[in-house]
């Protein structure tokens, strides 16, 4: 079994480029499982990748480069004796940095370390890199392949300045600039180049030496054991809500728009250039789609999903935000919800 980690900052693309990925990976004859790891209380995205059929686990509460370490070796322990696939995709929290990943899996028996997957969302790079430049430069550092995402909204200009600033801090990793929306057949060829590279092993005569040399790291990164240290200053809340079936699926998405649009109203107030990740998920017998929003200056995002049926109705709201308290995030949520659903009075 080998581990391909998926990272990037909260909302960058990583369960989009999993689903995508994992997807394309069968295609080229590997069999493939995933854990994705949420910092908040309840997940979000190990519903919506088994919703697009692929065979997911989720780890909430807590980060899986600290304090989730020993959740992460036991669930990978978990899936080598119940599935033991080619390739088991792990996608961490967005404050993760995959180095501190890399140190746990190569601790394990029977499991083998492919290669770290980073993504950068080209739409919030410049303001990532105001607010928090050394923990985006460490996710970079840490990547064998960046993606440097969203290009859809990117100037031309921008686009090579942000390559050539992502090449700068690490020259040794290979950098594909795509969006994941366009789907203009980058990410599938990508794709599919790591599936060749993963069935012959020579992706590993490529790792960077900022991964492999787990000494240094160490050093370098003792302080995020720590549970109360937060680079990026993000805190996150989320929580799952029994609820009634909708009259249609028109009245449930506009639900799920105003839910998610009252949320960040509120969060611009607290934060009037946040970036983070507002998301939920909502399934009922006949009903279930994803809304999301990524940053201040993002429109929500709606997907719709594929109906299993005979599902508890619920609803999963989920904010991880920077610079807002959790205390506040749990209150506006909780407040939106009782708004918009009035049996959450
Ligand atoms: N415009 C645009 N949106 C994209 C692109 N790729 C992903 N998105 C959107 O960005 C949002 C976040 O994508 P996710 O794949 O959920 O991001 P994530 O990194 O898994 O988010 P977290 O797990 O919450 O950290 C979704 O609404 C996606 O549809 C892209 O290339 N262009
Ligand atoms: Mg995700």
């Amino acid at each position: 079994m080998k581990i391909v980690i998926v990272s990037g900052f909260l909302g960058s693309g990583k369960t989009t480029s999993v689903i995508k990925l994992g997807k394309r990976l069968q295609k080229n004859g590997l069999s493939v499982s995933v854990i994705v790891n949420d910092i908040a209380d309840v997940g979000v995205d190990g519903q919506f990748i088994s919703r697009k059929g692929l065979e997911s686990k989720e780890l909430p509460k807590g980060c899986i480069c600290c304090t989730q370490k020993y959740a992460l070796t036991a669930s990978i322990a978990m899936v080598h004796v119940q599935q033991n696939p080619d390739i088991l995709l792990i996608e961490p929290s967005g404050v993760a940095f995959p180095a501190r990943i890399k140190e746990q899996v190569q601790k394990l028996d029977h499991v083998s370390m492919g290669p770290v997957i980073g993504l950068i969302d080209g739409s919030k790079f410049e303001d990532l890199m105001q607010h928090s430049e050394d923990a985006i430069t460490k996710q970079i550092e840490n990547a064998d392949f960046v993606l440097l995402n969203k290009k859809d909204m990117l100037s031309t200009y921008q686009l090579s300045e942000f390559e050539t600033a992502i090449t700068e801090i690490n020259p040794d990793a290979t950098l594909h600039s795509l969006s994941l929306k366009l789907d203009d057949g980058s990410f599938t060829n990508f794709a599919d180049s790591l599936a060749r590279n993963l069935k012959d092993d020579s992706y590993i005569s490529g790792m960077n030496t900022a991964i492999t040399n787990t000494n240094e790291t160490s050093d370098q990164d003792s302080d995020i054991l720590d549970p109360e240290f937060n680079h990026f200053n993000v805190n996150s809340y989320a929580h799952s809500y029994p609820i009634n079936e909708f009259s249609d699926q028109d009245q449930a998405t506009q639900m799920a728009l105003d839910l998610i649009e009252s949320i960040k109203k509120s969060i611009l107030e607290l934060n009037p250039r946040f970036m983070g990740h507002l998301k939920m998920i909502l399934q009922t017998d006949s009903i279930a789609l994803k809304v999301s929003v990524t940053s201040y200056r993002d429109q929500p995002e709606i997907d719709s999903l594929s109906i299993e049926g005979n599902e508890d109705s619920k609803m999963t709201v989920f904010a991880a935000v920077t610079d807002v308290a959790r205390d506040n995030l749990a209150e506006i949520i909780q407040s939106a919800v009782s708004a918009e659903l009035p049996e959450w009075n």
